[in-house]
């Protein structure tokens, strides 16, 4: 764009894919290039996305759905370095290299002091929900209805381009199960976990076998559940488990007490936790502009990850399943800027774009394994940086600290995140945290920092 009239671009979403947005668009700025107007929309009263913590479920302060899936206790399931921004290092930010796997409350604050330097909290609308995105092909632009919730105002603004950047964990799927209207104790979806100290001396059912299974079963192991019954659809997670830790075929129904399993056992318990993934949900765009994709690396309908086929000015970042978050929101983020700013350009024939969708599927689909799929989306991560100004790099060490972070895994799943691994920005090495995981009862930044 750099020449023509000011742009107006719209951003969807101030979690860590809008921030690495505004950040990409903030660098241009800063090295001098004549940069759209940029508005960031977001319907929590704070930045960080899903890594700002609520206590609250449901519906927040002003009856929207609460974003959050995030719960306390929580640290990160994979290692920092696999993640790390490489324009803001973890040293840059706190001044030293801190262990491997940071709680959240130290992940929020590094994300926040790559924004907070960058300048650019102006630039986002606060408290304010993305109610429509209509295009108009007479005039080229897209027609944005927002709700500014304080003020309880809506109105209408015009924009060249728009990005979705408002994330795919936090709508729930819910699947129901015979006899869940008949059971006796609590059934919840992992989007509404807060606090493993509420399942302390109960016999908990976990329903899937991914993260949240994971991760849920392991806080609640941690902070003194009494057992845990883990109910798969597929397959089994199949790590060494601690005793009380049981992996099941699948749930066939429950009545007021008990759960009842494919393989004919049964096992009396207390709660029932639905960790059964989330659906990628835009209440906000209409048939023409609504992505419907299946939760993987290769989405469905965008090109290069980022561009809406059916329509080439509107873009979503942060779409796809996640091995890495942080950089390849970077990655995007920065494509999506030079894209808009006629750095790059977007092929014409929509044919073009479509074989992109079909070859990145046909490439994620020839993997075998977790292994094929990390190099796939590292490889992912490298085309889009070799395209921008993004400083480069290097994304196979960020997939080798993937790959022994999985074996660490498989050795003690309770104990994986006592692993050091070395940053792929600066090359230090992460120091061992000073207590092991299942001991740190308590999280906050000021014990995490404490070497
Ligand atoms: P989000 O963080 O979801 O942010 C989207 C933002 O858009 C939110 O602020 C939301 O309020 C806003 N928004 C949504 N709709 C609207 C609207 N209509 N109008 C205005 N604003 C809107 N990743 C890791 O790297 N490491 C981890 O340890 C890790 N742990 C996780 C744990 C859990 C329980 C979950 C669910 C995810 C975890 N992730 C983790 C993955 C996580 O998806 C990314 O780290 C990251 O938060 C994704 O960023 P995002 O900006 O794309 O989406
Ligand atoms: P997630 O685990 O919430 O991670 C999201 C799981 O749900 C699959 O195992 C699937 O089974 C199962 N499932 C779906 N429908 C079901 C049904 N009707 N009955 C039984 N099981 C069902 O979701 P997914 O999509 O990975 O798995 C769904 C994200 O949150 C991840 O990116 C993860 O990294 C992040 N996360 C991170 C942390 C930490 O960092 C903690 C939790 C989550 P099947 O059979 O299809 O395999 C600490």
């Amino acid at each position: 764009m750099e020449g023509n009239v000011k742009k107006r671009v719209a951003v969807i979403g101030a979690g860590p894919s809008g921030l690495a947005q505004l950040r990409a668009f903030q660098s241009a700025k800063a090295k001098g290039a004549d940069i759209p107007e940029v508005v960031c929309f977001e319907k929590q009263s704070n930045w960080g996305g899903l890594w700002n913590y609520t206590w609250r479920t449901g519906l927040d302060e002003h009856g929207e759905p609460v974003h959050c899936s995030m719960y306390r206790y929580l640290w990160s399931n994979g290692p920092k370095e696999g993640l790390e921004f490489a324009d803001y290092s973890f040293e840059e930010h706190f001044g030293k290299q801190i262990a491997s796997y940071p709680p959240r409350a130290v992940l929020f604050d590094y994300i926040e002091g790559r924004v907070k330097k960058a300048g650019v909290r102006d630039w986002i609308r606060f408290s304010t929900t993305i109610r429509m995105v209509k295009y108009n092909e007479a005039t080229g632009t897209f027609t944005v209805t927002a709700h500014d919730l304080k003020a309880d105002r809506m109105y209408d603004e015009e924009f060249d381009h728009v990005i979705v950047a408002s994330g795919h964990f936090s709508v729930p799927n819910v699947p129901e199960y015979p006899g869940f209207d008949k059971f006796n104790g609590r059934v919840l979806h992992a989007h509404d976990f807060r606090d493993a100290r509420e399942f302390a001396g109960k016999d908990l059912l976990l329903l899937g076998s991914s993260y949240s299974a994971e991760d849920i079963g392991s806080q609640c192991w941690k902070y003194g559940a009494k057992s845990i019954t883990v109910a798969y659809r597929n397959a089994p997670m199949g790590f060494k488990w601690p005793d009380n830790w049981k992996e099941v075929p699948k749930l066939e129904r429950v009545d007021e007490t008990t759960a009842y399993f494919a393989d004919g056992t049964s096992k009396k318990i207390d709660a029932i936790i639905l960790c059964t993934g989330y659906k990628h949900h835009f209440p906000f765009l209409p048939d023409d502009l609504r992505l419907k994709t299946a939760n993987r690396l290769a989405t469905a309908d965008l090109y290069k990850g980022v561009v809406w086929v059916h329509n080439p000015k509107l873009f979503f970042v942060g779409m796809q399943d996640q091995w890495f978050t942080f950089n390849m929101f970077d990655a995007q983020a920065w494509w999506v800027r030079d894209a808009i700013m006629g750095r790059i350009e977007i092929p014409k024939d929509k044919a073009v774009l479509l074989k992109d969708v079909e070859d990145r599927v046909a490439g994620e689909d020839a993997g075998k394994d977790a292994h094929d799929a990390i190099h796939y989306q590292g490889d992912y991560v490298k085309e889009l940086i070799a395209e921008t100004d993004y400083p480069s790099f290097d994304v196979d060490g960020a997939c080798e600290a993937f790959f022994e972070w999985k074996e660490h895994k498989k050795k003690d799943i309770m104990g994986f995140r006592n692993n050091a691994y070395k940053s792929v920005i600066t090359g230090s090495m992460a120091p061992i945290h000073h207590t092991p995981w299942k001991d740190a009862l308590e999280d906050s930044m000021e014990s995490y920092l404490r070497n």
